[in-house]
């Protein structure tokens, strides 16, 4: 089809001239001229590499809270490295004028004091160093206090040890013990490190899941994880040790003193975290980078400005905050700055909060702990959480930040090849839905019917190993499917290689076709169904989502195989198993069944089940993430039909979180309607004071799910591309949205321009040879 050509816009003329221009407009910068009421709820977020940091005034000080990837404790927690208060005196920032601003385009926050005193914080992309760097007109002089509240051991209580993998509250589970940190001075800074050594946790679970006998082939982050950080300035010097209390936690500061009063002062954060054989080892390791690394915010600002080229979505920029068009381009570009602040993450970045949890009394009242809290888990990745971070990436063309996400199957592969021949006696990777950095179940969900005080069901003797006692996560195996197919398409967009994710990929298949076929034949002679049993997998005992349980042949498991059995094949790279076995799974996995719903054909959840227990809605799954129905797709009635008739879900249907309405509605072209949802989703939150912190929904604060699910759809109304290579623009645009874009499409494809409506004019196609596969609306 030709191309449609709009008009060309006059702001297109006045930006085609720059090509050092900043790609987002300077009122995307959140700037505040006050400080919010709710103390830390009211930080902002920076970042970079794999750290993550929250700043805020409170009180004419300055604080932040730091955090960076896998700093797993002994209870599975991700600790944060503590807190740091700038005093100054005489005090800029105690009154008058204020400002706080995140520069987005640069990627840091500046504060502004009212006789111009800057105090820039900045992240080194490269290198794992926060910066401090002051100036002042005046001199002045800082106290810097390393706040930490690890000084001493802490028992966790009640619902506190949800943080790490105990799982939440049951009187039958120890509490657990969050242990101290070794803090002091050290050469002229402080000094504190974190060295996992009791593995309380790991041992419960390796006695619990039966597993002791094979600890050591068991790949575990935890071990000798040790995490920590030096705090130093040549301007400052170690003063007291004093002692306070913030929020619902006491703490301990060193606290590091100005030598004397200055203009400027430049203080060097270096944190670090590995599984090292010794504490010198690691304690090298740190001075080293803190030694070698650059104090130049160079090539970090270009590393910002390149990630912004690469893919971005700005609408209405004329307007202002009052326009929702306007509020989702703007919310958008900030949650893909959350998401590039772990950009070199050795562990994707959280769905529950991310590196900016906050004190969690804010998110919860009734969870006064310290600010290493946060429900569900620091090393529990919840595989139908996580995923809604991860698929908006092949579009934003984010193939380096989703290796973090890859990587955690591939490390966690051998556990559940160990899980799928232990309990099964299958070469199989046998995944859990709320998956453990290990693989590992986490305690409290292995025997959940009996820990649950309320439930107390004792598991029955002869119910298998490694299943869990569990009436919501049973039979759940399916979500990684989704992490496979995202390789899968990595390589489809850009030729990632998906070599070393093989081994993950075909063991996580393999389980499907082995257990199930298993399974049949110890009912029958026959591994499959039909008359001579040679037809499809009995995909039962399954689950579909945790919603419909025990279910038969569940259709976001039949629609999903199908999927990533065609893109395994398309790809072509198999070492475990051959092409021709790949084309006999595929024979065999069944239709994804259809059912009647007040007169109308739908998408049937499964062929049968026992009961509903949560509320999600898989009979949506065949449309996302599985694209089986959609625009452009046979019977698209058949999913908007579901999508309005299904009796047992209308009153799941919702816009928060993890729900994913906003997803399919793009998808099957119901255009107002998903741009109200997305609207929605992107409009500022009403919780904290930085826009893009909303929560907890059914999760945590910052919710990074509620914002990867709003992505996925504001991509699906702009641009939706398929097996068969057409690329379609503008499905869903509304005629109130005028934007210009930049989006990756397979095939090593980007695709530029400007769109409003079912309009989109200059066009930009690369490779040229691509502009033929075009089509636009939903023609
Ligand atoms: C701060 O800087 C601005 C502009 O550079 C100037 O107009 C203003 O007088 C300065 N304020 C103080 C208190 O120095
Ligand atoms: C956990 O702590 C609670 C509250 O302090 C206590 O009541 C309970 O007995 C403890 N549980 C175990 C298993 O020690
Ligand atoms: C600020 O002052 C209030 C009132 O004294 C106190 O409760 C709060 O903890 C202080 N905040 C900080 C960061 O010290
Ligand atoms: C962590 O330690 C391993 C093993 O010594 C080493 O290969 C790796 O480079 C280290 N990672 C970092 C980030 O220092
Ligand atoms: C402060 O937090 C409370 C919850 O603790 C919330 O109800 C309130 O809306 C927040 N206030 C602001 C101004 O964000
Ligand atoms: C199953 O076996 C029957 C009888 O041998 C044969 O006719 C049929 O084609 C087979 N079906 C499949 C799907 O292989
Ligand atoms: C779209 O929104 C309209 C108006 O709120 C509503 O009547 C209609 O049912 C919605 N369509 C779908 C598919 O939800
Ligand atoms: C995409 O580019 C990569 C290298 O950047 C190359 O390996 C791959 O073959 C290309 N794929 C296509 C379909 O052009
Ligand atoms: C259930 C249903 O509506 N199925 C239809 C799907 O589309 C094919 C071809 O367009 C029809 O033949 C089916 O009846």
């Amino acid at each position: 089809m030709a191309l449609r050509t709009g008009l060309v816009s006059l702001l297109a003329l006045s930006l085609s001239g720059g090509v050092c221009a900043n790609v987002l407009p300077p009122s995307y910068d959140v700037v505040w001229e006050d400080s919010g009421k709710n103390q830390s709820a009211d930080s902002m977020p920076l970042g970079g590499g794999d750290i993550g940091v929250n700043t805020w005034r409170e009180n004419g000080t300055i604080l932040f809270y730091l955090a960076k990837s896998g700093a797993f404790d002994e209870n599975n927690a991700l600790l944060k490295f503590g807190r740091v208060r700038l005093s100054f005196d005489p005090n800029p920032f105690d009154g008058g004028s204020f400002e706080q601003r995140l520069l987005l385009n640069d990627g840091y926050v500046r504060y502004t004091g009212n006789d111009n005193t800057t105090v820039k914080l900045w992240v080194d992309v490269f290198n794992p160093v926060v910066h401090v760097e002051v100036e002042s007109p005046q001199e002045l002089s800082l106290d810097l206090a390393y706040e930490n509240w690890r000084y001493q051991d802490r028992g966790m209580v009640g619902e506190e040890r949800n943080q790490g993998s105990w799982g939440i509250y049951s009187s039958k589970v120890p509490n657990g013990t969050t242990y101290a940190d070794a803090i002091d001075f050290h050469k002229g800074g402080v000094l504190m490190s974190h060295r996992n050594s009791k593995l309380d946790l790991w041992n419960f679970q390796l006695e619990q899941q039966g597993l002791q006998d094979y600890d050591d082939r068991l790949y575990n982050p935890m071990r000798n994880n040790e995490f920590g950080l030096w705090v130093h300035s040549d301007d400052l010097e170690p003063g007291k040790i004093t002692d306070g209390h913030y929020i619902n936690t006491d703490y301990k500061a060193w606290n590091l003193v100005s030598k004397e009063a200055k203009t400027s002062f430049n203080v060097k954060i270096t944190m670090y975290q590995n599984q090292t054989a010794s504490h010198c080892k690691w304690l090298q390791t740190l001075e080293q980078i803190a030694e070698t690394s650059s104090n130049s915010q160079e090539d970090t600002i270009a590393w910002w400005h390149q990630y912004w080229d690469r893919s971005y979505i700005i609408i209405n920029e004329d307007e202002g905050p009052e326009d929702p068009g306007f509020q989702v381009g703007k919310n958008y570009q900030i949650w893909r700055y959350l998401m590039g602040c772990n950009a070199k993450g050795e562990w994707p970045t959280k769905f529950n909060g991310g590196l900016w949890t906050f004190d969690p009394v804010f998110v919860n009242k009734y969870r006064p702990y310290t600010p290493d809290h946060r429900r569900w888990g620091g090393g529990t990745f919840t595989a139908q959480n996580q995923r809604l971070l991860y698929w908006p990436l092949l579009r934003t063309g984010d193939f380096d930040l989703m290796k973090a996400q890859f990587d955690f199957y591939k490390r966690a592969t051998p556990n559940a090849l160990i899980r799928g021949q232990a309990y099964q006696g299958l070469d199989a990777a046998y995944f859990l839905e709320q998956g453990d950095n290990t693989a590992l179940s986490n305690v409290f969900e292995y025997n959940a019917q009996y820990y649950d005080d309320d439930a107390n069901v004792p598991r029955p003797k002869n119910f298998p190993d490694g299943e869990l006692w569990n009436v919501w996560l049973n039979h759940l195996q399916d979500t990684a499917n989704e992490f496979v197919d995202m390789i899968l398409q990595a390589n489809i967009y850009s030729g990632f290689d998906v070599t070393p994710y093989l081994e993950f990929i075909e063991l996580q298949l393999a389980w499907f076709d082995k257990y199930y076929q298993k399974l049949a034949l110890e009912r029958s002679p026959y591994p499959l169904s039909g008359m001579y049993g040679n037809e499809s997998l009995i995909i039962y005992p399954a689950s579909a989502a945790e919603t419909y349980k025990e279910s038969y042949n569940p259709s976001s498991t039949t629609s999903g195989l199908r999927k990533v059995l065609t893109d395994l094949l398309e790809v072509g790279k198999f070492e475990l198993e051959d092409e021709e076995y790949y084309r006999g799974y595929l024979a065999r996995v069944p239709e994804t069944p259809l059912r009647m719903q007040q007169g109308r054909w739908c998408i049937s959840p499964a062929l049968a089940y026992n009961r509903v227990q949560n509320s999600e809605i898989p009979q949506l799954y065949p449309v996302f993430p599985w694209g089986e129905y959609g625009l452009g797709k046979p019977n698209l009635t058949v999913a908007l039909d579901t999508y309005k008739f299904d009796t047992e879900t209308q009153g799941y249907h919702a816009n928060t979180g993890w729900k994913q309405d906003v997803i399919w509605l793009a998808r099957m072209g119901v255009t107002a309607n998903a741009t109200a949802l997305t609207e929605d989703r992107f409009s500022d939150s009403k919780v904290c004071k930085f826009p893009a912190f909303k929560g907890p929904h059914f999760d945590w604060t910052p919710d990074l799910n509620h914002y990867g699910a709003a992505a996925i759809g504001l991509h699906e109304q702009l641009i939706q591309t398929f097996a068969d290579e057409s690329i379609r623009l503008v499905p869903a645009w509304p005629d109130s949205w005028s934007a210009r874009f930049k989006v990756w499409a397979p095939r090593n494809t980007t695709v530029e321009g400007h769109a409003k409506g079912g309009t989109v004019s200059d066009l930009k196609i690369t490779p040229e040879s691509r502009a033929s596969d075009v089509i636009y609306g939903q023609d």
